[in-house]
């Protein structure tokens, strides 16, 4: 990696990280079961990596979401949407309690990320293959502008098969933009997938290795790591900030589902219904009480524009 030691964060740092990243992943479950449907665990393995990116990395002000020198983040994997959100409303974008709208007809949490409800997304997403576009075009514009703020864009692996993906990678290393940085959700699963040796008895979305041989023959910077090691999630970005000249490819190891045993690594947790004593195992497993009764009714989507 770099021949400069990166510090990474110190054990108060680890803790509060780590305890937004059980946050996230209690407000996902929350939400999605609230919503009686909806994605679990595309949220459940970028809870770690969501966590660092708005709580140590992303330069932002929630209280100013248009600030025109901020650090962009933009989820292409947007059906992912909800550990996103989760993120944004523990960082203050928006009351926690909204999340219980997700999925709504009116509200500001659509299924996918929609940039014209919400203040403080970057970008709207859902349809697979287009957020790293964006985001090259946000890389782009900030260096003709002079800002000098950073383009965050986080893949899927199965994303990671769209062509438009691979023209954006084409363009960016043809403009040398080392302030756009990509990470890839590497959790070997899809949506369904072929029956092969890969988890849950699925071909994962690529062969071992073959992510770093691509995003580097196309020029990129490649840096690797274990999606779920927050201190190593943490030095990993603070290496990808240092530039020379190309843009950053973080291909983070993850597993699909983290974080509630029973749904890791199986790909039919993708997306689903919670069942009710699925829910309630879950949220022990994370570590959160059972809630009182009658607390689980949507509260009033404040402020939402109707
Ligand atoms: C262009 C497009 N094709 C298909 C879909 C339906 N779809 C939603 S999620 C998904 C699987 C994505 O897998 P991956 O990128 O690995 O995401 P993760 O494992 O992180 O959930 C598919 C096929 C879509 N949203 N967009
Ligand atoms: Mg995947």
């Amino acid at each position: 990696m770099s021949a400069l030691p990166v510090a990474g964060p110190d054990a108060p740092e680890l803790a509060r990280l780590g305890e937004f990243a059980r946050r996230i992943r209690v407000e996902v479950i929350r939400a999605v079961n609230h919503a009686r449907a909806g994605h679990i665990g595309g949220p459940l393995s970028a809870a770690d990596i969501l966590a660092v990116l708005y709580f140590h990395v992303l330069r932002v002000r929630p209280e100013e979401p248009t600030w025109p020198d901020r650090d962009r983040f933009i989820l292409s994997k947007g059906h992912s949407s909800i550990a996103l959100y989760a993120a944004m409303a523990l960082r203050g974008y928006f009351p926690v309690e909204e999340l219980l709208t997700f999925d709504a007809a009116h509200s500001r949490l659509q299924g996918h990320p929609d940039m014209t409800r919400l203040p403080g997304l970057d970008m709207s997403t859902g349809s697979l293959g287009m957020g790293l576009s964006a985001g090259m075009g946000i890389a782009l514009g900030a260096r003709l502008t002079g800002r000098d703020c950073r383009a965050y864009v986080m893949l899927g692996d199965g994303e990671c098969q769209e062509g438009e993906v691979w023209e954006a990678a084409m363009a960016a290393e043809r403009y040398g933009l080392d302030n756009l940085i990509a990470i890839v959700d590497h959790n070997r699963l899809q949506q369904y997938g072929w029956p092969g040796d890969g988890p849950d008895g699925r071909t994962p979305p690529q062969v071992p290795g073959e992510l770093a041989a691509k995003w580097s023959a196309f020029g990129w910077r490649v840096l690797e790591v274990d999606g779920h090691d927050i201190a190593a999630v943490c030095r990993v970005l603070e290496e990808a900030c240092r530039s020379d000249g190309r843009p950053v490819i973080v291909i983070a190891a993850t597993v699909k589902g983290k974080g509630v045993s029973f749904m890791e690594g199986h790909y039919f947790w993708h997306t689903r219904a919670i069942k009710p004593e699925e829910f309630e195992a879950a949220m022990a497993e994370l570590g959160e009480p059972p809630p009182e009764a009658g607390t689980e009714a949507a509260p009033p989507v404040a402020g939402a524009p109707r």
